[in-house]
Order: structure tokens, then C-alpha cells, then sequence
């Protein structure tokens, strides 16, 4: 026992607890874009709040570097059952966009350029639960992983965390996003493999 390194006995139980039920671990970053994949340049990049109110809050690429930025480091799983550990970004949390915006918002939708959409509860986006994401294990994020900017959203499937993101929509209303809409859950949590609706 003594001349394994702990590492060793502890590894396999700890994959287990990490990887939530249905899904298998993989090394490799797979790509799943619904459609092309949007060259966005950062000289043009913005991030918008809408709020339910109407107002309008806006960040240039640079308004949005100058923000607090975060390394953040997570667990990822894809509700076509691959999860990739220890994933490492670089970016800004939500909250730091939503911190001097009046809204009373039950919902929000991300929405991306290309068009794709997604939902989640505000409080699923605050307290460092979500983040605009620009750099992916210390290099600029690929356009074909949602570059210059995304979403990530960890706990919740990776449908969530949307690519190319361009701003979301405060709502009081729980509008489906894009996958939502057709058959995917509402919430979305891995942990109670909620891939489909009713699940
Ligand atoms: N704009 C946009 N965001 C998106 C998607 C998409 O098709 N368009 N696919 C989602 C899905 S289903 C997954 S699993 C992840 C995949 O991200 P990746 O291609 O970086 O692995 O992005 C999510 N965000
Ligand atoms: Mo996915």
C-alpha cells in the first residue's frame, strides 16, 4: 500500500464522485455547434443586458477585459454523455455585468450570434455560477468553442453554457431557449439527469 502514492488509491473513487450518472469521462474537447460557426472580431464584440424594464447596458471587448477577471477551473458534461474534467478559463462572472442592473427577473435567456438561445433562472447565473469566458487553458478561445467570448455554465449540461455569446434578456417570464424548446429539460442539472423534458 505505502508505495503507491495516495493519488493513485484515491483517483479511482474520486472519477466516480465526479462524474454525474450516464456520463463517461474523455480527454478530448469535442465541438457541437447547431449551425456554422460565427467569426466574431473583437473589435466589433459586445456583451448586453436587456433588462425586463427595457434598459439597455452595454460592454465593449475592452469595458468587458477591464472588469474583475476570474480563473475558474471545472468539471463539464455534455448531455451526449461526455464529461471533461478540470477544464480551465479565464473570464468574468456574470454578476460582475449584473451588479448595477436594476431588475427583479425571475429568468434570463443568453442569446448568441447565429442565433441560438438558452434559459436559466437568474439566481443560476449569480454568485459566481456563471461567466462571460474568453481564454480556454491560458490560450484565446477558439471560434469553434464559441471564441472570442461564451457563457460557461458548469453545473448545469453544457447546452447551457452558450458560444458566441452576445448578451441575455432579463425576463419574468421563463421563455425555453433554443434546445429547451424542442425537447430538452428546462433545467438541465446532470447530478438528476435532467437531459429531456420530464426527466
Ligand atoms: N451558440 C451556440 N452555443 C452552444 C451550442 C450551439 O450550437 N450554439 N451548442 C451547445 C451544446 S449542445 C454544447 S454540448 C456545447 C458544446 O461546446 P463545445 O463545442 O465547446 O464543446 O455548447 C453549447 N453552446
Ligand atoms: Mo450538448
Amino acid at each position: 500500500m505505502s508505495s503507491f502514492s495516495p493519488g493513485f488509491h484515491g483517483r479511482p473513487h474520486s472519477v466516480r464522485d465526479r462524474l454525474p450518472p450516464g456520463q463517461y469521462p474523455t480527454e478530448s474537447f469535442p465541438v457541437l455547434s447547431a449551425g456554422p460557426t460565427p467569426r466574431v472580431p473583437t473589435q466589433t464584440w459586445s456583451f448586453t443586458v436587456l433588462t425586463e424594464s427595457g434598459e439597455t447596458h452595454r460592454w465593449t471587448w475592452d469595458e468587458m477585459m477591464a472588469l474583475p477577471q476570474q480563473e475558474t477551473v471545472h468539471d463539464i458534461h455534455c448531455v451526449t454523455r461526455w464529461s471533461k474534467f478540470g477544464t480551465r478559463w479565464r473570464g468574468v462572472s456574470l454578476g460582475a455585468f449584473l451588479e448595477n442592473v436594476k431588475t427583479d427577473a425571475s429568468h434570463v435567456v443568453a442569446y448568441s450570434h447565429g442565433g441560438y438561445t438558452t434559459n436559466l433562472p437568474l439566481d443560476d447565473v449569480l454568485d459566481d455560477k456563471a461567466w462571460v469566458v474568453h481564454t480556454y487553458d491560458g490560450f484565446p478561445l477558439s471560434p469553434e468553442h464559441g471564441g472570442p467570448a461564451r457563457l460557461l455554465v458548469p453545473h448545469l449540461y453544457f447546452w447551457k453554457s452558450a458560444k458566441w455569446i452576445q448578451g441575455v434578456r432579463l425576463s419574468n417570464e421563463d421563455n425555453p431557449g433554443f434546445w429547451e424548446s424542442v425537447g430538452y429539460h428546462n433545467y438541465g442539472d446532470p447530478w438528476r439527469e435532467q437531459r429531456n423534458w420530464g426527466d
